[in-house]
């Protein structure tokens, strides 16, 4: 299955919606917050996608959870938006969570600069900024996981 993974859109949807309608045979959409009202545009417009969302520090509409937990085709994920995680000082708030949940993938926004390594054993993936880019031009994630395994990649094209 596909996922497309979005971070930290703030308000800004035309990334989202360039990415969503381009790229073929999408299952679900992530998004790691600071989704502001966004989240209500996705639910709106791509409502027949499963969403999973957790809200970021710019989020206080509450309505979804801060991290969360979720299972794809066989592959535990943990998603946060990353500053509950400690995301700017490295990987190690990452990284024991997610095994402390059983997880081979953390998924995390907030640096707005993309990321897409293993660290001990662990998939370390941040998609960017969808909308506002620290490094180059924004940016959205997409997963391709197969039997408990994830493929994934950072695509610059959206702009
Ligand atoms: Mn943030």
């Amino acid at each position: 299955m596909r996922a497309l993974v979005f971070s930290d859109s703030h308000g800004d949807v035309r990334g989202m919606e360039k990415a969503i309608n381009t790229v073929s045979g999408v299952d679900a959409i992530i998004h790691l917050g600071d989704i502001e009202r966004d989240v209500r545009w996705l639910e709106k417009n791509y409502g027949q996608y499963p969403l999973y969302a957790v809200l970021g520090n710019n989020d206080f509409y509450g309505g979804r959870p801060t991290e969360a937990v979720i299972e794809l085709e066989g592959a535990r994920i943990f998603l946060c938006h990353g500053h509950t995680r400690g995301v700017r000082r490295g990987h190690e708030g990452l990284i024991a969570a997610a095994k402390a949940r059983g997880c081979s993938a953390a998924l995390y926004g907030h640096t707005h600069v993309p990321e897409d390594t293993n660290d001990e054993g662990v998939l370390i993936f941040n998609p960017g900024s969808c909308s506002r880019p620290l490094s180059g031009g924004p940016t959205f994630g997409v997963l391709e996981i197969t039997d408990g395994k994830c493929g994934s990649a950072i695509v610059d094209w959206i702009l």
